[in-house]
């Protein structure tokens, strides 16, 4: 390990333990598709393990897909909603509607407008992805898509299974970046696509503190997986910003993949 990254290392496990750990949430229901069709997209900033209050989310700065390398803006078809967490107000959010043609793997990434987080006076912003199938036919859900910071799965993260483990390699400028913590958490709620909600009851437990691992010099991490569900994964600090509108700014690297029983 070089001296940077362990001393990357010493200053990011200072940062766990925080107690509710923010995610950027880029979901859609179903990510193994067999037929064609529309499926929705929410784009909501909470705190889905401990199952509280949402986030008011600006614009976002880029929303795309990539399908066999081909890159797609979506920004277009955001739709500006109202979303409810289990606690507080609701807060503005996003929607979408996209059609799944082909067989192959789609790769979402949303890149959020930086989010001022009044308690630490920085700003953070996850720059998120989430992997669908259609078709059985893989074509690149391992690929790098070009994120100034980004999670590339080394497991398949549309299939992955209880009791087995997931790895991924966190890329900073499309390097590997070592010593970096990461968070773990998996979505605790029932998701309304219809209602713009999550459920008020909370299906499972919550960790005493926030699950946390750091990369390791090749900027890989593996996480077995205890339970069913769609886990997110966020490298914090990741990417190359480091100020916002003359604040410190957190570059997160986040990304989703869902767990079945096998
Ligand atoms: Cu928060």
């Amino acid at each position: 390990m070089k001296n940077s990254a362990l001393i990357a290392a010493a200053a990011a496990t200072t940062l766990s333990g925080a107690a509710q750990a923010h995610f950027q949430l880029l979901y859609t229901p179903d990510v193994v598709l067999e037929k064609p069709g529309d499926i929705p997209l929410a784009l909501v900033f909470g705190h889905p393990m401990e199952n509280t209050n949402t986030m008011d989310m600006g614009e976002p700065e880029a929303f795309f897909v990539v399908f066999k390398g081909e890159k797609t803006d979506l920004k277009g078809s955001l739709e500006t909603v109202q979303w409810a967490g289990a606690t507080g107000e609701p807060s503005d959010a996003y929607t979408a509607s996209y059609k799944v043609r082909r067989n192959g793997d789609y790769i979402f990434a949303l890149t959020p407008a930086p989010y001022m987080e009044g308690a630490e006076d920085i700003y953070i912003q996850q720059i998120t992805k989430t992997v669908l199938n259609k078709g059985a036919m893989p074509t690149g859900w391992n690929e790098p898509i070009g994120l100034p910071t980004e999670i590339v799965p080394m497991d398949k993260p549309y299939q992955t299974f209880v009791g087995g483990t997931f790895t991924g390699q966190l890329l900073s400028d499309g390097e590997p970046a070592a010593g970096v913590e990461c968070e773990i958490e998996y979505i605790n709620s029932d998701v309304d696509m219809a209602g713009n909600a999550f459920s008020k009851e909370t299906k499972g437990p919550v960790p005493p503190t926030a699950i946390a691992t750091i990369t390791d010099e090749n900027g890989l991490f593996t996480f077995g997986i205890p339970r069913p569900g769609t886990w997110g994964f966020a490298c914090l600090g990741a990417g190359p910003d480091k100020e916002y509108e003359g604040k410190e700014l957190s570059q997160d690297a986040v990304l989703w993949i869902h767990a079945a029983e096998l």
